[in-house]
């Protein structure tokens, strides 16, 4: 494809030594890294010619390896548990999409929903029938659904549960916990998890003082704190919004009795409970951490599995708090391509595997799961390594630390030089890790005994090669 130069494009000064600078602004926080073993050649010049389009090459600051170096992979093709990169390279994908491929990448139920939808045209911007079919699974599925509204992204679905909050209390605080991390909504990139946590800025340039200021902060699995904050300013709360089981510090379960800390807190104070359960939805059990851990919000935000791997995300809840959302209620909250035939397809493909199938399903996740970790403890326990091992379900992470990881600041104790050696070890062994500490692995059906092998093996190797 001929290349084009975009415009403004003020000449690259391809970067000395590992092409992590193109233009001399780039930011600093890149890491120096050993060149990779792996040959690269053509992500490496799909990343230079990336730059001068896209900021950073990426469409999403996650996909970037500025917290463990090098360049990042351009994946060309997936299917099943595997991925391609542009160089020909093969991995065992643990990232799966951050989340939606749990079923593998290119599966055929979802890639059949998608062609045949797609010759009847991918959008009208007119209800159809298959978005109530994927409503009702939804509200079949999660606990706390009475009703459900549509969007395009985890982000969108949290940026609307908040407002329909304040909407429904005519309150305008949130509290929010340090290290979680619930899409880009300006009242949420404070003390942020995933890329901001990643990339040490957890408080975003742009994001106001007046936005700042109705968002209260509480470490992660600290009810006192909460309930402190709570009573510090009890009429002026309007939602607590918390990820059940935190995915964007790397795995962090709820400590017992926080989850229902927060549900008695709600209900003494007439706040909404809001469970951010985007990563954790439809993963942890068929109806996400809530049916997991047997606490339910009055909302929840979906996103990642319910698409399938398209841009879907989801929020739904008590039915006389979802009725205040337009066009039956005041709230306001719209969408062009919400709900549109072609992701929903792919959305109902998934969740009725999930709904018929979830009686293998999450036995079989929870298997593989336990036999990682296991094997994981093992291969540590060999090497005299004393870290820190947090899993759930299907999503769990290795913390390069010896204290146990239960918020921000026990996860911050963790050796990220020690986890970018970790990650690129691992990489030339052909199995591809979040390149972020503070992001959690996700494994699916298409993860077998094979997989889990090439695995432990592969880890013990390079554990050992970098200690
Ligand atoms: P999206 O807007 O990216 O669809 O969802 C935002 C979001 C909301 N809530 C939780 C709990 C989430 O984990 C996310 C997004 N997760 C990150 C990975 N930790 C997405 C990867 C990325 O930002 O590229």
């Amino acid at each position: 494809m001929a290349q084009r130069a975009c415009r403004g494009t003020i000449g690259a000064t391809a970067g000395v030594q590992h092409d992590l600078t193109i233009h001399s602004q780039k930011a600093t926080h890149s890491m120096e890294v050993a060149p990779s073993a792996l040959d690269l050649k053509q992500s490496k010049r799909l990343y230079e010619r990336a730059q001068h389009c896209i900021p950073g090459g990426v469409n999403s600051p996650a996909r970037a390896f500025d917290s463990v170096g090098g360049t990042p992979l351009f994946i060309e093709r997936a299917e099943g548990a595997y991925m391609e990169d542009a160089d020909g390279h093969r991995y065992l994908d643990y990232v799966g999409s951050w989340g939606p491929m749990i079923f593998g990448h290119a599966h055929p139920d979802v890639v059949g929903a998608v062609q045949e939808q797609a010759e009847a045209s991918t959008s009208f911007g007119a209800p159809t029938e298959i978005e109530i079919d994927v409503a009702e699974l939804v509200c079949d599925l999660v606990p706390s659904a009475d009703k459900v509204r549509m969007v395009n992204s985890g982000t969108e679905a949290t940026m609307s549960a908040a407002r329909l909050a304040r909407g429904y209390t005519g309150r305008d605080k949130v509290i929010k916990f340090e290290g979680n991390y619930h899409g880009h909504g300006d009242f949420f990139l404070i003390a942020a998890g995933s890329g901001p946590m990643t990339l040490g800025k957890p408080d975003s340039p742009g994001v106001t003082e007046g936005n700042a200021k109705d968002t209260l902060l509480a470490p992660y699995n600290d009810i006192d704190h909460v309930q402190r904050l709570v009573e510090a300013h009890a009429d002026e709360v309007a939602c607590i919004i918390v990820e059940p089981i935190a995915g964007n510090m790397g795995c962090i379960p709820p400590e017992p009795g926080f989850l229902e800390g927060l549900r008695e807190l709600c209900d003494l104070h007439d706040i909404v409970l809001i469970f951010d359960e985007v990563m954790t939805g439809f993963r942890v059990a068929p109806g996400g951490a809530q049916e997991r851990f047997g606490v339910t919000p009055d909302l929840t935000c979906l996103g990642k599995i319910i698409g399938g791997g398209l841009p879907v995300g989801a929020y739904g809840g008590r039915k006389e708090i979802m009725d205040y959302v337009a066009p039956t209620g005041p709230v306001y909250q719209a969408g062009t391509l919400s709900g549109n035939p072609l992701a929903m397809r792919a959305g109902h493909a998934t969740l009725s595997k999930i709904a018929e199938e979830k009686d293998e399903v999450y036995p079989d996740l929870e298997e593989f799961g336990a036999a990682l970790e296991s094997g994981m403890r093992q291969n540590l326990e060999a090497l005299g390594l004393d870290y820190t091992i947090n899993r759930v379900g299907a999503m769990m992470s290795l913390f390069f630390t010896d204290q146990p990881v239960v918020d921000q600041e026990s996860a911050q104790t963790t050796d990220t030089d020690r986890y970018a050696a970790y990650f690129h070890g691992m990489l030339e062994k052909g199995i591809y890790l979040p390149p972020s500490q503070f992001e959690a692995i996700f494994f699916g059906t298409k993860h077998d005994e094979e997989a889990l092998e090439a695995t432990l093996q592969a880890q013990r190797t390079v554990l050992e090669r970098i200690h």
